[in-house]
């Protein structure tokens, strides 16, 4: 499944792909990009199949419902819809157009990275675990982004070597996307990408 989602300010490509012999997806993604920002979510419910599946659709779900508030905030709510069920990971992308401010909030194994055009990378702290419903301490850091910025946020399921050299190399978005396309071949897990670019 491939989604997109732009305005003049950004693109973004979401791709998603279940584990082979799966017939339900254990990631979830939701993206939005509105005039003041753009959001985005990717989760991951632990283990693969149905649960899994029920877990991450609920946290794509609330962050939905709440595009508005913000990434902290938005995490806590993940994490209360998550009693109960299965646990998973997390990570909530929020991206302030007026302000070229970019704000990442993440429990767990979901990765993310930002290469700006004058050669710097932004990679955040990960932070171990994944939400289950218990109270945890969240983390979320706020960072400035350059125009023509380009971002990749993945799932455990895309393996690809040199990840700083793919999101570097490659001019636009599509052809990132085209290049992934023999790594989601190999996957041993659900896979799911969300690459996108600013302006
Ligand atoms: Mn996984």
């Amino acid at each position: 499944m491939i989604e997109r989602e732009f305005n003049q300010y950004m693109k973004a490509i979401a791709y998603q792909i279940q584990k082979k012999g799966n017939d339900v997806n254990g990631d979830s993604f939701f993206m939005k990009a509105i005039d003041e920002y753009f959001i985005c979510a990717v989760a991951d419910g632990l283990g693969s199949g149905q649960h899994a599946h029920a877990s991450s659709k609920a946290i794509c779900e609330v962050v939905e419902q709440h595009h508005e508030e913000e990434v902290e905030r938005l995490i806590d709510y993940c994490n209360h819809v998550l009693k109960d069920r299965r646990g998973a990971t997390v990570s909530i992308l929020k991206i302030d157009f007026s302000q070229k401010k970019f704000t990442y909030g993440s429990v767990g194994n979901i990765e993310f990275i930002l290469h700006s055009p004058s050669g710097r990378f932004i990679y955040p702290i990960p932070v171990m675990g994944f939400l289950s419903g218990k109270p945890q301490k969240y983390q979320c850091e706020t960072f400035s982004y350059e125009e023509g910025s380009k971002f990749i946020i993945h799932t455990d399921g895309l393996l690809i070597p040199g990840i700083k050299s793919l999101i570097s190399n490659f001019r636009t978005i599509d052809e990132i996307s085209n290049h992934l396309e023999s790594y989601t071949q190999t996957r041993k897990d659900d896979l799911t990408y969300v690459i996108g670019q600013l302006f």
